[in-house]
Parts: structure tokens; C-alpha cells; sequence
């Protein structure tokens, strides 16, 4: 048996000990709230003071520098706006808003050294102001308010496949909006043009009725944009702002801010990650960004049953992906070598199933309140977790801890190796229904999300018509649960159920089982196994990970087209993206951040930015500026030699790069 340990920091942000950047003040740890270190504020403040005039940023940003490309950017150079340092952060009084102020406060207050005070707007306009869009802006699927401080971290309603966006016309020639360009309105009406009309409708709307009804109340913290404004930047767009004296992101919702306030992170000196304070000049390259996401649902997986990760790594896997704006973490929280969450009708899942993973390690599991603190501090990044209990295989496990529910009643050994595909629960024993029922109902109960994964992959000892059975018995379990289902795309040949999702992983680009449960109602997620699984290996000598679905490098998993991947699947039966990361190979969370990044930022463009701004080259350009950001945050990626990383200073550290270690079980993964 092993708990889960005990819980560490509240961000999983800060790994210890790190040595400082140049230029910085040599401070001790991480500076506190305003007020409770008043000396390092002060002497960062007069540091900066004094270096301010001085310094030009190591490296310009411009407006259009941001991963994922945003979908219009206008860059005025006469505006740009440099961060004093008793600026403080404005927002509208919304409880959900005002939590984004604070986590942007956060965010600065490290690097600068500035206490950036929190305030309702209004106020004076220089500094930092969030606006959050009135009533008008509230649609279907956009759960804000301040009764429901994380509802906004839910965007993704079932109910509305494609989302607040609307996904690009595949057919839309590329390069018109290149990113990084000057995107003006007639750069608009030339998409326009192109056929790719609801795009630019929906663009020139945010541009100039959003857009428009904020600039000109840029004087006027607390005006609310007119109705049909900010609406139009949907459930989780944004648009911010810069002119000298200040910047401005507003939104329809506090999901919308929180993108915002990642985008102008990266719009600021990649030394803003810095977790001490650094002599900088806090510039923000001037002009206006109206940004809104492609597809609905963007997301990584972690699997935590192969390896066991403790809560504060999954937390700082949540980090990863709000950075790039990717909102659903996927947890694979059973399979062959671990159960990793308590169940209170089912005890010895967690504490006997739970006590194994690859390689004999003790594995571990999540209490209830463990779940609940992922999934509290996933909402505050506005990311939903979406659960999976993989049945009917990949439950050595669970066999191991209630053996009634195996075929031939005998609890099998526990499983350490990496093969799959020999084990799964009666699906002829009504007991086996009391099990999922009960399971499904626990984890449902936890999970605010919309969503409950059932799994279905790889049961290959259990017979087409049985396991069909199977699904349909799961599926109206799940529909009882008032939870949507998502599957993997095994599930596909068994009976619809309304609103049920399968998450695609093959390799081919046609795949006629798929395109037929797709007339039938299915939605899909699609992770393309060559294109987006982040356990296969970047190149032959990297170390870690598999290959059964090929090599993945920064370029493969950019080169394709979610909208028109698949043969005979519409671009709006997509509800978006998501990139696995599973672990039979991964022990770390070190070699979790080598094999996410730099990957998952080219998974998050591909779920996020407009088809038309998608470029291999100037994503590759905009990607580089992210090495010295992670460098500076303490975050280990591959330096991979497809990408033209800025130079990182050579004072600073670079992350461990893991090396391969020999593997309990030499069989890979077979193809599918
Ligand atoms: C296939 S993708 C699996 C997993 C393995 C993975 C390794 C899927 C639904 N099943 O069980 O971990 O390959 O890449």
C-alpha cells in the first residue's frame, strides 16, 4: 500500500534550489506577497529603477511572438507600454475575474520584484486592466459568473460540438495571416474573401464591435463593452490591448482573461519567468491581439497508472498546459500495473491495486481529497479533468484486488511489464455491472467536468459481440451518471449513445468503422498516434519512449490538419485535440516535461490558432523564444535540432536531460 505523499507546494511551480539568472539580484528563494518582504520588493524596485532606463530587453518580443498564434494581431510600434513599477493590476469586481488578476499579480511579482497590487476597477489607466464583458456576453456555454467561481473553467458544453469557435474551412489556403504578421482589417476581408466566411465574420465582429467598443472605452475601467462585443470573443476568447500607458485584456468570460494574461506573459522579457527578481525593463510590445480558440476541446493525457505521479506533478503538468492554453487534462487512472484512485465501495482497488506499476515500483494512489485538489486547482487554470477507468481490459489491477470480478474468479499475480491486451472483467457476471455502476459513480460524483472516459482500448481476449454488450451496459451507466462519455475508438462499433465522444488514436487517415460512428452522432477527439502520442521518441537516439507509432519531432507533431485529418469525417464532428503522454517508460517528472516540451506547444497551436495562420517556419521561429522561458522557469524540454532556440545565458542552468534507462520489459507496445 502507498498513499499518496503528502501534498508540497500550491503550484508545483518551483523546484528548489535553482541557481539565479543573470542579472539578478541574488535574493534568496522567491519573494513574498507585497508587504511581507518589503526589503527585496524594495531593492528589486530600485534595482529595476536604475537598470530600467538602461536596459533594452535581451530579446525584442513582438506582438505577434505568441505560441499558440493568435488568430488577429495588430502590432502598433509607437505603443508600446513598459511596466512601472507601482503599477498596479485593475479588474472588474467578478469574484472568477478577479482570481485571474491575482494569479497575473502572481505571475509578475517574482521577476519584477513589484507588489502589483490587486484593485476593482475603475481606476487610473496606466498598468494592468482586466475587463470582464456584461451580461451580453454571456452564451450558452459560458458558465461564468460570480455564484460559480469555476464554472468558467468549464467551457467545453457537450451540447455545442464545435464550440465557441468555429472551426477554419481545412480548404483555406494558408499563409494569409501568416503569424507574427500584421493582420488588419483587410487582411480580414482577404480570408473573407478566400471562403472562409464564418472565420472572418466572426473576426471582423471582435474587431470591430468588441474591439472597437473597448478601445474607445479604453478610459473607462469599468464601461462594458456594447452588447455584441465581447460575446463575440465566445466562451474563452480575449483581446488585449497595449498603448504606453497601459494594457488591457477583456473578455466574456474569466477563462477568456486567463488566456489573455498568457498571452501577454509571453509578451513580456523572457526573464518574467524567473522565480527571483531580475533588473529587466518590462517592456510590452504595442498594439492589439483578438484571439479566440479553433476547437472546443484541447488537452493533454497523463497516464498515472504505468508510473505513479504524485499530486504536485500532475499540478505542474496542469501549469504546462494553461501556459499554451490547452484546457482538459485527461488522467488514465487505471490499467494493468496500478488503480490510482480511491474508491469508498470498492477500498482494496486503491490499496491493493494501487500498490504496483512498472518496473516493481510502489506505485501510490489519489485520495478523494487528492482528486479534488487536481481538479480545484485545474478549474483556477481553467483546465477540466476528464477521468478514465479503462474497462473492459487493462484491469489487471482491479483482478488482482477483487479477483470475483475476473473471469475464472483467481486473482492474477500483479503486473510490472509494459505488453497489453490479455486481461479484462467478466463481462458475463452481473457483478462486474455492480462494479462499474459503483466506480463510475464515485468518480463522476468527484468530477465537476462534463466528461467520464470509460476507455474500451485493447480488450482483446473478450469477444466482438461480448464486448459490444460490454459498451452498451457502460455507456447507459455513464448516461445515468449525467456524465458525456468519451471512449477510446474501440468503442465505436458498438451501439450509439447519445452525445458520446471517441477519442481516435490510429495512424491511418482513413478509417471507415470511424467515419460510420461518426454519421451515427459521434464526436471525436482526435489524437492521431503519429502525430500526437508524446511517448514515442523525437528521434532514433533520444532517449526514452517507444516508436510503434514512429518518431515524433517538433514537425511531425505540427504537420497535420485536425479539421481534415480524417477521410470522410467532417471538420465539425471534431471536437478537438488531445496529446497522451504514457508512461510505461516515464518515472519522472522530469522526463514528463522532456517529452511534453517542446511538443505540446505545437499540439496546443494546432488545437487553438485559425488553420490560416498555421507555418512551419514561423511557428518554429515563435517556439525558439520559449527555451530561455522554460530555462528561466526551471522546466526541462528537449532542445531539439529542428528548432533555432534563442541562446539561453550561459550562467543559467539547463534541465537535466534523462538518459535511458535499461526497461523491466523489453516488448514494446505492439502496433495496433
Ligand atoms: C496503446 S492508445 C495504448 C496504451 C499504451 C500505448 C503506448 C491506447 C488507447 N492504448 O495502453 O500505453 O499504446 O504507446
Amino acid at each position: 500500500m502507498q498513499p499518496t505523499p503528502s501534498p508540497t507546494p500550491a503550484t508545483g511551480q518551483e523546484p528548489a534550489g535553482r541557481p539565479g539568472l543573470p542579472g539578478q539580484l541574488g535574493l534568496p528563494g522567491q519573494l513574498g506577497l507585497p508587504g511581507n518582504e518589503p526589503d527585496a520588493a524594495d531593492l528589486a524596485r530600485a534595482a529595476a529603477r536604475e537598470a530600467g532606463g538602461r536596459l533594452a530587453p535581451a530579446t525584442p518580443v513582438r506582438l505577434g511572438d505568441v505560441v499558440p498564434a493568435p488568430e488577429l494581431v495588430t502590432p502598433d510600434p509607437s505603443a508600446d507600454f513598459t511596466l512601472p513599477a507601482d503599477a498596479a493590476v485593475r479588474v472588474t469586481p467578478d469574484p472568477a475575474a478577479r482570481e485571474v488578476a491575482e494569479q497575473l499579480a502572481d505571475l509578475l511579482r517574482p521577476a519584477t520584484g513589484y507588489p502589483l497590487p490587486v484593485a476593482d476597477a475603475p481606476g487610473p489607466v496606466a498598468g494592468l486592466t482586466l475587463t470582464l464583458g456584461g451580461p451580453a456576453a454571456a452564451g450558452p456555454s459560458t458558465p461564468a459568473g460570480p455564484s460559480t467561481p469555476a464554472g468558467p473553467s468549464t467551457p467545453a458544453d457537450p451540447s455545442t460540438p464545435a464550440g465557441p469557435s468555429t472551426p477554419a474551412d481545412p480548404s483555406t489556403p494558408a499563409g494569409q495571416a501568416a503569424p507574427g504578421d500584421v493582420a488588419d482589417l483587410d487582411g480580414n476581408a482577404a480570408l473573407s474573401e478566400a471562403g472562409n466566411a464564418a472565420l472572418s465574420e466572426a473576426g471582423n465582429a471582435a474587431l470591430s464591435e468588441a474591439g472597437n467598443a473597448a478601445l474607445s472605452e479604453a478610459g473607462n475601467a469599468g464601461g462594458i463593452p456594447a452588447p455584441g462585443g465581447v460575446a463575440d470573443l465566445g466562451a474563452e476568447g480575449y483581446r488585449l490591448d497595449v498603448r504606453p500607458d497601459g494594457v488591457r485584456i477583456t473578455a466574456a468570460t474569466a477563462a477568456g482573461l486567463f488566456h489573455g494574461v498568457q498571452t501577454l506573459r509571453q509578451l513580456l522579457p523572457a526573464s518574467v519567468e524567473s522565480p527571483a527578481p531580475v533588473a529587466e525593463r518590462w517592456m510590452v510590445p504595442g498594439g492589439m491581439v483578438v484571439d479566440r480558440p479553433r476547437f472546443a476541446y484541447r488537452g493533454a493525457m497523463l497516464d498515472v497508472a504505468r508510473h505513479f505521479f504524485a499530486v504536485p506533478d500532475v499540478l505542474r503538468v496542469v501549469d504546462h498546459l494553461a501556459r499554451y492554453k490547452l484546457n482538459h487534462l485527461h488522467l488514465h487512472l487505471s490499467d494493468d500495473q496500478g488503480w490510482r484512485i480511491a474508491v469508498d465501495s470498492w477500498p482494496r482497488l486503491a490499496t491493493i491495486g494501487g500498490a504496483t506499476e512498472v518496473g516493481g515500483g510502489p506505485g501510490g494512489y489519489y485520495t478523494a481529497a487528492d482528486y479534488r485538489r487536481i481538479v480545484r486547482y485545474a478549474a483556477r487554470q481553467h483546465v477540466t479533468v476528464v477521468p478514465e477507468i479503462d474497462l473492459p481490459g487493462h484491469t489487471n489491477a482491479a483482478l488482482t484486488a477483487y479477483p470475483e470480478l475476473a473471469p475464472d474468479k483467481v486473482a492474477p499475480p500483479p503486473y510490472t511489464g509494459t505488453d497489453v491486451g490479455f486481461s479484462y472483467v467478466d463481462p458475463a457476471d452481473e457483478r462486474t455491472y455492480d462494479f462499474v455502476a459503483d466506480v463510475l459513480g464515485e468518480v463522476a460524483a468527484l468530477t465537476p467536468g462534463p466528461y467520464l472516459h470509460i476507455g474500451g482500448d485493447e480488450a482483446f481476449k473478450v469477444k466482438a459481440d461480448a464486448y459490444a454488450r460490454f459498451v452498451r451496459r457502460a455507456q447507459e451507466i455513464v448516461a445515468g451518471t449525467g456524465k458525456t462519455l468519451v471512449g477510446w475508438h474501440q468503442i465505436a462499433p458498438a451501439e450509439h449513445a447519445d452525445g458520446r465522444i471517441l477519442q481516435w488514436w490510429g495512424t491511418k487517415e482513413d478509417d471507415p468503422v470511424i467515419a460510420d460512428a461518426v454519421r451515427r452522432g459521434a464526436r471525436l477527439i482526435l489524437s492521431p498516434a503519429n502525430h500526437t502520442y508524446l511517448d514515442m521518441k523525437y528521434a532514433p537516439d533520444t532517449p526514452i519512449g517507444h516508436d510503434w507509432a514512429g518518431l515524433i519531432d517538433v514537425a511531425k507533431a505540427y504537420d497535420w490538419d485536425p479539421g481534415a485529418h480524417l477521410a470522410d469525417v467532417p471538420a465539425e464532428a471534431v471536437l478537438g485535440i488531445e496529446a497522451p503522454l504514457w508512461t510505461e517508460y516515464v518515472t519522472s517528472l522530469t522526463e514528463i516535461e522532456f517529452l511534453l516540451l517542446p511538443r505540446l506547444p505545437a499540439v496546443a497551436e494546432l488545437a487553438w490558432s485559425p488553420r490560416a495562420t498555421h507555418d512551419w517556419p514561423g511557428f518554429r521561429d515563435r517556439l525558439a523564444a520559449h527555451g530561455p522561458r522554460w530555462d528561466a522557469a526551471g522546466i526541462t524540454f528537449h532542445r531539439s535540432p529542428e528548432i533555432p532556440w534563442l541562446a539561453t545565458l550561459p550562467e543559467h542552468p539547463t534541465g537535466h536531460i534523462p538518459t535511458q534507462r535499461p526497461h523491466p520489459d523489453t516488448a514494446d507496445t505492439p502496433a495496433p
